[in-house]
């Protein structure tokens, strides 16, 4: 969709939408002292029907059980599915990742990383398969096992200071995950392009305490630089030309999580918050109201992402006291609860799709 298409319709649906025109990339700091606004401590009621039945997705139908339990075969070798059901084990840098795409399902284990990493979801070798990759703090540096040919690379460094945050998005457009270091004293975005294997020029968006959240919002096949901050429950969007769009959604005072993904298949990505205390999702629709769906409990990790392969991301959570992914479909059915993890495991979730 073009950006023009996009901001027309934006407008349209301005109801609770603000934009907010920023002056220059340095100025965005400012919404750092910005006071908390009392904003959506309740929400609209979801005035929206239910979303509209796609085909019915068949993995659901399909799967291979013993007592209960969803039979696996266990392989090594690389991971398969873009949205397997996926956790990394800090005790013995195990990753175990269960692809619901095949029969019987199959459980991969790598082991990959060391004390102290973090996981990192990606596709770097652009094999629309995720890779097992670890971000490695105490000296920035990106440790990639490529799915397309179980080759395991310390790949490149980007990051390393004290509080860096790692993630990733393809603003390149090369369909491979770009590696994302983000600074939040300053808020700045330091992204490896997979294309020329530079780093960009570094820009400043966002702020100390904003959660990165890079997706394609506008739909021309690049990712954006994207912020959620918590203490406003406010979504920042970087535009093309450097402005910020503003979607106040959600409570900040309920500590909502930001929970992005497609959750209608339109293409669109969806603004949504996760609320812990009471394991709510609140996803917002086209007129700005929301709707509101209950899957969780308050020690529950939201995990969502396209798992059933319809295109459109479900709501997903992982419970770390069973090691389950709870995973529900667009119909508000549950797709099986497959055992994936343990309590301790650090679920990872999918990345959102291009
Ligand atoms: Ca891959
Ligand atoms: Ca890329
Ligand atoms: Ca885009
Ligand atoms: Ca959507």
């Amino acid at each position: 969709m073009a950006l023009s298409t996009f901001r027309s319709r934006a407008f349209v649906r301005a109801v609770v939408l603000t934009l907010v025109a920023v002056l220059g990339v340095g100025a965005f700091a400012q919404f750092g002292g910005k006071p908390a606004r009392a904003f959506l401590g309740r929400f609209v009621p979801a005035l929206a029907p239910p979303p509209p039945q796609g085909p019915p997705a068949t993995l659901d139908k399909e799967y291979v059980y013993a007592g209960g339990r969803m039979l696996a075969i266990e392989e090594g070798g690389g991971f398969s599915g873009l949205h397997a059901l996926t956790v990394w084990r800090p005790s013995n840098f195990q990753w175990r990742s269960l692809d619901i795409s095949v029969l019987p399902n199959q459980l991969t284990t790598t082991t990959l990383g060391q004390s102290g990493d973090i996981p990192v979801a990606g596709d770097f070798d652009g094999d629309t398969k995720a890779d097992a990759a670890v971000y490695r703090p105490s000296n920035g540096q990106w440790i990639v096992r490529r799915s397309s040919d179980d080759v395991t690379q310390a790949a490149f460094t980007l990051g390393g200071q004290a509080g860096d945050v790692p993630v990733t998005g393809d603003f390149d457009g090369d369909g491979k995950s770009d590696a994302v270091a983000f600074r939040p004293n300053g808020g700045w975005w330091h992204v490896r392009s997979s294309l020329t294997g530079q780093n960009l020029t570094p820009i400043s968006f966002g702020a100390v305490g904003d959660q990165p959240i890079p997706a394609d919002f506008n739909n021309d096949g690049v990712a954006e630089i994207a912020i959620f901050r918590p203490s406003l429950s406010c979504f920042y969007i970087r535009q093309a030309n450097g402005t910020a769009q503003e979607i106040y959604f959600g409570s900040s005072t309920l500590n909502d999580k930001a929970v992005i993904g497609d959750y209608d298949g339109d293409g669109d990505i969806d603004i949504a918050v996760y609320r812990p205390s009471n394991g709510k999702w609140f996803i917002r629709q086209p007129d700005g109201s929301a709707q509101e769906i209950n899957w969780g409990i308050s020690e529950d990790i939201p995990v969502p992402g396209d798992y059933d392969g319809d295109g459109k991301t479900n709501v997903a959570i992982w419970r770390p006291s069973t090691g389950v992914f709870h995973i529900r479909k667009a119909d508000g059915s549950t797709l099986p609860f497959p055992v994936v993890g343990q309590s301790g495991d650090i679920p990872v979730t999918p990345m959102l799709k291009r």
